[in-house]
């Protein structure tokens, strides 16, 4: 048996938890047009013949402007200890964008094998392709790079087959057919703050956070309540909408695909506060899940 843990690393938005889920198979990770969609380390077990990968996406890697984006750059980068491998997800040259550099300069910092994976590139032509792959290899920061669409796939796969020549001898961490070690009740969470920053424009995402006040699972009926907790009052009339038809409109979204998750019927209600400034705030922090170390 061979198994071992894979940080997938980047700036924010490039595609690393998009990658997760290709490479698990399975919906784990929450995505979104947005940056810094993911705020925790996100563990994704892959167990195949003989051998279970446990992939950690992370926040995207960016300067911090609050207490959250500490804790989120922390969780970032304290994921490269302790791995066997370190995927660095991107889209551009090195050096084209500053938090970039400023991550590139970690990586030279640890003897952790390294993998460039270029993402998204369905997006480019084959010399754009050509130009970033050359860039990245002329580092000599990388053990290989690679190139991939984690949103067609392409790529993948092939992928898999080279992060799998790092791992070596070593016990399954997980049971078979576990894809995370999160809880069903975080599950849903991060569903509801996806369909939210999905549903919402540019101004709003970032002060969103969800606390699920009550998880109640019944036989053929799981009832769940939750808050969707914004920083500025002049938000509450945008997250629920003319006619709440937003909050509805997150709540459908988000309803179906926690059904789908748990495999029963859901009863989701949502609620909307204000909770000023909690991403500044420890214990406010701490209670939405932000807190101590992940
Ligand atoms: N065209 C294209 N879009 C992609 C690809 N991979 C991801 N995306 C899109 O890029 C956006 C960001 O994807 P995420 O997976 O949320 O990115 P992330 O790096 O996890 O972002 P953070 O969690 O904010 O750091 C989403 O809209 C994805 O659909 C790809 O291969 N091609
Ligand atoms: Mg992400």
């Amino acid at each position: 048996m061979r198994s071992g843990f894979v940080c997938i690393a980047g700036r924010p938005n490039v595609g690393k938890s998009t990658l997760l889920n290709s490479l698990i198979g399975e919906k784990v990770a929450i995505t979104a047009d947005k940056p810094q969609t993911t705020r925790n380390r996100i563990r994704g077990i892959y167990s195949g013949e003989g051998i279970q990968v446990v992939f950690i996406d992370t926040p995207g890697i960016t300067r911090a402007k609050n207490k959250l984006g500490e804790y989120m750059a922390e969780a970032a980068l304290g994921a490269f200890a302790d791995v066997d491998l370190i995927l660095f997800i991107t889209c551009e040259k090195p050096g084209e964008k500053g938090g970039d550099r400023f991550i590139l300069d970690r990586l030279a910092g640890t003897k952790i094998p390294k993998i460039a994976v270029i993402n998204k590139i369905d997006t480019m032509s084959p010399d754009e392709f050509r130009d970033v792959y050359e860039a990245y290899e002329e580092t000599g920061l990388f053990n290989e790079v690679a190139g991939i669409s984690a949103l067609t796939g392409h790529g993948v796969e092939r992928l898999m087959e080279n992060i799998s020549a790092y791992i070596g001898e070593g016990p399954a961490f997980f049971p078979e057919g576990m894809i995370t070690d999160r809880p069903e009740r975080f599950l849903a969470s991060e569903i509801i703050r996806e369909k939210a920053l999905r549903y919402l424009g540019d101004e709003v995402p970032h002060g969103v956070a969800i606390e699920i006040e009550s998880f109640e699972e019944k036989p053929s009926l799981t009832r769940i309540s939750a808050v969707i907790y914004i920083e500025k009052k002049s938000h509450k009339a945008i997250v629920i909408g003319k006619g709440g038809r937003k909050l509805k409109g997150i709540g459908k979204a988000a309803r179906e695909e926690i059904e789908d998750l748990l495999g029963c019927k859901v009863y989701l209600s949502l609620w909307v506060k204000v909770r000023e400034k909690w991403r500044d705030s420890d214990l406010a922090l701490a209670s939405l899940g932000y807190g101590g170390r992940d």
